[in-house]
């Protein structure tokens, strides 16, 4: 009898250990897979050039200037905009899915598309309560947080958002929040004039949910930034978390930003920003090796980071992301700081540039800002801009934003943003920011050059040491162009250079290292060519460090010779004298007479403004 159950007992325990072995096996499997199919084999170069090679790979926030053109903008009645579609469909997005429509759908989709700038019609027919899947890597799972975390107010301010997407906005905190954490939420109504968002209406809604929700309207439009500080006002949460009107919180998105807060109150943290699809409301995982910078219009922008820094990002997948700017839409900061810090330039008006002026602030003035990658919110990115832009011109405001942030922040590099943006340029005295340079002494921060020596290491803006200028050999200039949309990369190309000396798609930065930079984060690049024929092939590629971005030069003979290939690069023969002719440059091997390889830098002045 016992020998019985002894031999069952055995049994029992060979069962369950095979079931323990066999479980292992399958998550190790997992595991591989899942790092497989993010970074398929080979060195760890080609994983990177695999990334940059994806199509639609560059996410653009904060892109557009202003609204659509007239001539594509479709006269919307009053009845359309006041109209809340909300009517969920049965499973419609359910899990993150994207919702694909019937034909006769689609057409009412795309007339209401001018709406929001993004499908409303989809949007209507998702439950604000829809599932999302949890997009975190499996090491954020095994993270326990502190029993004592600070608490929270989420301040959400919006123009005439849509009612969907603002209030699963609302519930994707209220459901995912934990609910100590969450000292309210607080909306702050820019002085919308949809009937949805009055009073009577939208608070009946937010009553029902167990969370308090303050709704503040401002009487005047304000734009975002003094919107957000009317929000910042009202809280009472030990940290602010700002989000957009058009995002989703997921599963465990709090915890990692307050967690961290705690640990540094001088961090200023971000979570990783998922894409909610504009058009079929999929929910689409971010990319975790992207960190905020900006180009020379002072646009943000994701680039790759630094070699160095992904390597070690992906040994330890959880930790902290530094990052020179943030997009500007979702963070937290510890509320006292954000005080102390100065909050935000209330001189700034409806849209744009706060994100960058933050963000210079927070890391010259002895803070930090970064991403951290356990936590995920989507965001709706659009490719144009709903909003209008009362009394002025989109691009005026812009650039009002902009330039109180390069006079308070950038120092001699102000002169380069003018250089670029001359309209700016012509705006300076009607800015009066004597108030944030006040601030600037009072808190005592670093200038603008140690921000680019040590933060923002990868920049490609022209320093005392790199030498900026067109590069130019036998006639022609070396150019590059951009093209709108999602893909940035284009091919460089020779042309007879212009005749103004400042044409910024004909300007280089010649770095002491040996690049040769540009614009976005652009370094000029040789591969060898697909045939495999020995030939190689000139291209615009983002730089990461790697060897094919090298150029030693001659200053004597003027050569740029390649350092991967030894081969050097040659102006191509423009046949005719045409200004339009675009021809890439060539590599060809190095001769000491050759013309078309004697390159000259005529070094543009940048510090001055005349
Ligand atoms: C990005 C940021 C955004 C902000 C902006 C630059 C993300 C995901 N988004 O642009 O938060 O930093 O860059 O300023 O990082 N709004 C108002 N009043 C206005 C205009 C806008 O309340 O006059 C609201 C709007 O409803 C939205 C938020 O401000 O909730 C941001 O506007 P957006 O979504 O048009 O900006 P986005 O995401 O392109
Ligand atoms: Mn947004």
């Amino acid at each position: 009898m016992h020998r019985v159950v002894r031999r069952r007992r055995s049994l029992a325990y060979l069962i369950v250990c095979l079931g323990f072995f066999a479980t292992w096996c399958s998550l190790t499997l997992l595991i591989l897979y899942l790092q497989d199919s993010l970074f398929p084999p080979g060195n760890f170069q080609h994983k990177f050039e695999r990334q940059y090679d994806r199509p639609n790979f560059q996410v653009v926030v904060g892109h557009y200037n202003g609204n659509l053109p007239e001539e594509k903008k479709r006269n919307l009645t009053v009845e359309e905009l006041n109209a809340n579609g909300y009517e969920p469909r049965e499973s419609w997005g359910e899990g993150g899915d994207g919702v694909q429509l019937s034909d006769a759908e689609q057409t009412k989709a795309n007339e209401l598309f001018p709406i929001n700038q993004f499908n409303i019609y989809v949007s209507d027919g998702i439950s604000v309560n829809r599932r999302l899947p949890d997009v975190r890597k499996l090491a954020c799972h095994n993270i326990s947080y502190p029993a004592l975390l600070p608490t929270t107010s989420v301040i959400i301010v919006y123009h005439n958002e849509a009612f969907s997407t603002l209030v699963r906005t609302v519930m994707s905190v209220v459901n995912r929040s934990p609910r100590h954490l969450l000292s309210e939420v607080i909306l702050v109504d820019d002085f919308s004039d949809r009937e949805f968002l009055k009073r009577p209406v939208l608070d009946a809604v937010l009553k029902k949910l167990p969370v308090y929700v303050k709704v503040i309207r401002a009487k005047e439009r304000v734009g975002l930034i003094r919107a957000r500080l009317m929000g910042a006002q009202e809280a009472s949460g030990d940290v602010l978390t700002f989000l957009d009107s058009h995002c989703e919180c997921t599963i465990g998105w709090l915890e990692p930003l307050l967690a961290r807060i705690k640990e540094n109150r001088k961090a200023v943290v971000c979570p990783i920003i998922d894409i909610i699809n504009d058009h079929t409301f999929q929910y689409q995982k971010g990319i975790e090796l992207f960190r905020g910078g900006f180009n020379w219009n002072l646009q943000f922008r994701w680039y790759s980071m630094p070699t160095a820094m992904a390597k070690n990002h992906l040994v330890h997948l959880t930790k902290p992301i530094e990052s020179p700017t943030m997009a500007g839409g979702l963070f937290s900061i510890d509320r006292r700081y954000f005080e102390e810090l100065g909050e935000y330039d209330s001189g700034m008006n409806i849209w744009g540039g706060e994100n960058l002026e933050i963000s210079f602030r927070i890391w010259q003035c002895g803070g930090r800002v970064e991403i951290l990658p356990c936590s995920h919110v989507g965001h709706i990115f659009r490719k144009s801009s709903p909003h209008d832009f009362p009394g002025k011109s989109s691009g005026k405001i812009l650039n009002g934003n902009l330039l109180r942030a390069a006079e308070v922040w950038m120092d001699d590099w102000k002169y380069f943003f003018y250089k670029i943006a001359p309209q700016a340029l012509h705006m300076r005295r009607s800015e009066d920011v004597s108030e944030r340079v006040e601030l600037r002494k009072k808190l005592v921060c670093k200038d603008f050059g140690w921000y680019l020596q040590n933060v923002f290491v990868d920049h490609f803006l022209p320093t005392p040491v790199d030498r900026f200028g067109r590069v130019t050999a036998a006639g022609v200039c070396l150019s590059w162009q951009i093209a709108t949309g999602s893909s940035i990369r284009q091919p460089t190309t020779a042309v007879n250079c212009s005749e103004a000396a400042f044409t910024k798609t004909q300007l280089w930065l010649w770095t002491a290292d040996g690049r040769i930079r540009t614009d976005e984060h652009l370094c000029l690049s040789a591969t060898p060519t697909l045939q495999a024929d020995g030939a190689w092939t000139v291209q615009l590629k983002e730089c990461a460090g790697f060897d094919i971005e090298y150029w030693r030069f001659s200053p004597k003979i003027g050569r740029f010779e390649h350092q991967k290939s030894g081969l050097c690069l040659a102006a191509p023969e423009l046949l005719n004298a045409s200004k339009d002719e675009l021809k890439p440059p060539e590599m060809s091997s190095c001769r000491s007479r050759e013309t078309t390889q004697k390159w000259t830098l005529n070094e543009v002045e940048w510090r001055s403004t005349e």
